[in-house]
């Protein structure tokens, strides 16, 4: 069989499975755009079992938030880890009983999504109650993505063994890191889902602790959003700069960026709880202080990552203090969504500085100014990300060339100008005018004419994105199924380090940074938890307000 043949298979599987998610997913998106303004299409839905506008949004935050990310990632690490070593899965057949769990969860939890029995939103916050498949079906997700971490890890055990000593090529590590820190996060959610929530579907027990739940859940959604992002930065740092014709800037500061996200992802959860009256306000202010520590892997991020394209844009003539950006690769779909997506990052960043301010946080929590700042962060910076490795990895997994670089080319721009006017208008009606998130606006009355210019402005972002959803399809099916085979193969673009010195060893040694990593994580969640769990009142009976 030829090198590789099983892990391009299961790249392949995972990424067909993502996009598949995303485009059901992602058509919900302009619906509710539409609701906004006034032209709710949802009663027409009713005949392909459609209920509500909720259903359609739980559909949304599941499938886009949960699915498309999780499968992508894990799809996508199979391909990096091993090209990174150069070496196959140690036990492919581990990876593709993983691939199995995640898939059989998925239509476990699709089939109650779709009959409208688990219309409880992304965040399934009890005491809002889904039907138990649901649950179930998550948790296999979950479980099957930690199966495709262990087939990883004893595949690094196997390079490790026969390259003792050596340092972990970059690509590997992070990669590896970033699964690792999606290990210790899930730990949250698993056990609001075992031990909270299923025996509660279940009817064993009477009533769930919403407040716990929740606790239990953020300790897992605020490292879920780095474990989106992380895949991102693989590669922003691992191989843009070589897309560029550059070099990477510093490979320890690039080391050091994932090192101190897996140390600082989880115990910074409590951002999201800032108005919950059950956590003491002192622990939210520890986890706001944490938070702005996350700024600095950020700032790092946003140095290194930009003085490595301009090594590239110099080499290829680029001049001046700003003039070098203008000779960046623009003309490659791959590089220039990946690019855009960047700069849109730059905005959903400083929006995040604003959340993570305890006091700022009370004049945007849960108004529009939230899906504001994540259609910046995840919605751009990690699924326009996403796109553009798409289209380098497309073509190398398919044998055959991108269908169309003008399309391509389109599609980057059409989401960037679509995200700049949608998040624009989300983000002024969260914050001027407090609109609500999750609402029904169009049919609300409170519904308020001042809102009017700013939800147009977003339906119009919507549009933007909807034509370049739809440009993503048509280049990947044209590219599988129409376009002409590749002349010379593609290998997955490594970038160089400028300095090509090897890396310190702390910077490619897992102990102190695992035992910090834990250390951070009682220190932060213990006293919290504990009190949390001694206090415990399941007292909510389940909700079904749909
Ligand atoms: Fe967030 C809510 C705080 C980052 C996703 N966030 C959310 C929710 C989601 C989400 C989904 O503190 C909603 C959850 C829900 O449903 O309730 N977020 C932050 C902070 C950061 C942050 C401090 N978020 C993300 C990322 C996400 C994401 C990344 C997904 C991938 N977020 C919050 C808070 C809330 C929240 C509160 C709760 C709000 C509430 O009240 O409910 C930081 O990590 C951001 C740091 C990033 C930067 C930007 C660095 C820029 C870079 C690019 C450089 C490129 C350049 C351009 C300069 C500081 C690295 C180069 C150009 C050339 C031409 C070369
Ligand atoms: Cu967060």
């Amino acid at each position: 069989m030829m090198k590789f043949a099983r892990e391009n298979r299961l790249t392949s599987w995972h990424i067909g499975i993502a996009l598949t998610a995303l485009f059901i997913g992602g058509a919900f998106g302009p619906l509710q755009k539409m609701e906004h303004v006034g032209i709710n299409l949802y009663p027409a839905l009713n005949n392909i079992g459609i209920q509500s506008y909720y259903q359609g949004l739980s559909l949304h935050g599941v499938l886009n938030a949960l699915v498309w990310t999780t499968f992508f990632i894990t799809g996508f690490f199979v391909f990096t880890v091993s090209r990174s070593w150069n070496r196959e899965l140690r036990y492919p057949r581990l990876n593709t009983a993983a691939l199995i769990v995640m898939t059989l969860g998925l239509v476990s939890a699709a089939v109650p999504l779709l009959g409208n029995k688990a219309s409880v939103l992304y965040t399934f916050y009890p005491p809002l109650q889904a039907d138990t498949f649901f649950y179930l079906g998550l948790t296999l997700v979950v479980v099957g993505s930690w199966i495709v971490g262990y087939g990883l890890y004893f595949t690094y055990g196997a390079w490790r063994k026969d390259n003792p000593g050596a340092r972990t090529p970059f690509i590997a590590l992070a990669s590896l890191i970033t699964m690792v820190m999606w290990q210790i996060a899930t730990l949250g959610v698993a056990a609001e889902i075992l031990f909270l929530i299923i025996p509660w579907s279940l009817g064993w027990v009477e009533g769930i602790d919403p407040q716990l739940s929740r606790t239990f859940f953020w300790f897992f959604g605020h490292p879920l959003v780095y474990f989106w992002l992380l895949p991102a930065y693989v590669s922003w740092y691992g191989m843009l700069p070589k897309q560029a014709g550059g070099k990477l800037f510093s490979e320890p500061l690039a080391r050091l960026v994932f090192w101190l996200f897996l140390a600082l992802s989880v115990p910074v959860g409590l951002h999201h709880q800032f108005t919950d009256p059950g956590v003491p306000a002192g622990w939210k202010v520890l986890h706001a202080v944490l938070t702005f520590s996350l700024f600095i892997p950020s700032l790092i991020t946003a140095f290194t990552v930009v003085a490595s394209l301009e090594t590239g844009a110099r080499a290829r003539g680029g001049k001046g203090l700003i003039g070098w950006i203008g000779k960046l690769p623009w003309g490659d779909p791959s590089y220039a969504a990946q690019n855009l997506a960047m700069i849109l990052f730059v905005f959903g960043g400083i929006g995040g500085l604003i959340n993570a301010s305890y006091n700022v946080n009370l004049a945007v929590h849960n108004t529009m100014w939230v899906p504001g700042h994540f259609h910046l962060t995840l919605g751009s910076a990690v699924t326009l990300s996403f796109f553009g490795i798409l289209y380098w990895l497309l073509p190398k997994l398919s044998g055959r060339q991108l269908w169309s670089r003008k399309v391509g080319l389109w599609q980057a721009w059409a989401w960037f100008v679509g995200m700049l006017l949608m998040s624009n208008g989300l983000h002024i009606v969260g914050l001027i005018f407090s609109v609500p998130r999750r609402s029904m606006l169009g049919v609300a009355p409170y519904l308020q004419p001042e809102w009017a210019p700013f939800l147009t402005e977003a339906f119009i972002g919507a549009m933007f994105l909807a034509v370049s959803g739809i440009l993503v399809y048509v280049n990947v099916i044209g590219t599988v199924f129409f376009a002409r085979k590749l002349e010379k193969p593609i290998e997955m673009p490594v970038a160089e380090p400028l300095d090509p010195t090897p890396a310190p060893a702390w910077l490619d040694s897992w102990k102190p940074w695992l035992v910090g990593t834990v250390a951070l994580i009682l220190v932060a969640y213990g006293p919290v938890l504990f009190a949390l769990i001694r206090d415990i009142a399941s007292t909510s009976p389940g909700f079904k307000l749909w």
